[in-house]
């Protein structure tokens, strides 16, 4: 499943004027020798707003969206992240997210992927099987690295 290599990850942000186009992850796998495999995953605006615009209800904005994938994506360089990630996400306090609103912004994400796909890798997070996760679950999901794994195609959906 996942490689061991070792991983170096930078994110960059795209602008156009003052608003932010795209968010762009670059992995820097260390192969050894002096060697490196560089992958690159983006996280566009245009695409997070297509999934906006199907949903009902009121979602978050770009700029908040890009706060909560960092940790998905940059994972142990990033784990400081995963309390604001949390709370944004839990936007009726509740103290907890439900998974399959979450499932719905990772084709965002994860190209050519899509919610129905990916619930299969959210729900094994929800421990205790009520559909929603707690900051507990949510981060030990986070530190698992799986949305990354698959936005890098490490794991095949
Ligand atoms: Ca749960």
């Amino acid at each position: 499943m996942t490689d061991k290599h070792e991983t170096r990850v930078h994110e960059h942000f795209h602008r156009k004027g003052d608003q932010i186009t795209e968010a762009e992850y670059v992995y820097d796998e260390i192969l050894g020798k002096g060697k490196v495999n560089q992958k690159r995953v983006h996280v566009r605006r245009e695409v997070f707003e297509q999934i906006a615009a199907t949903i009902k209800k009121e979602t978050l904005p770009f700029e908040d969206f890009i706060k909560v994938v960092r940790p998905f994506l940059m994972v142990e360089s990033a784990l400081a992240d995963i309390p604001e990630a949390f709370s944004l996400l839990d936007t009726d306090k509740s103290n907890s997210i439900n998974i399959n609103e979450l499932a719905v912004f990772m084709p965002a994400i994860v190209p050519n992927s899509n919610q129905y796909l990916l619930l299969r890798y959210f729900q094994p997070a929800d421990t205790n099987n009520d559909y929603m996760l707690s900051l507990e679950e949510f981060t030990e999901f986070i530190k698992k690295g799986v949305v990354r794994d698959l936005a890098l195609g490490r794991i095949t959906n």
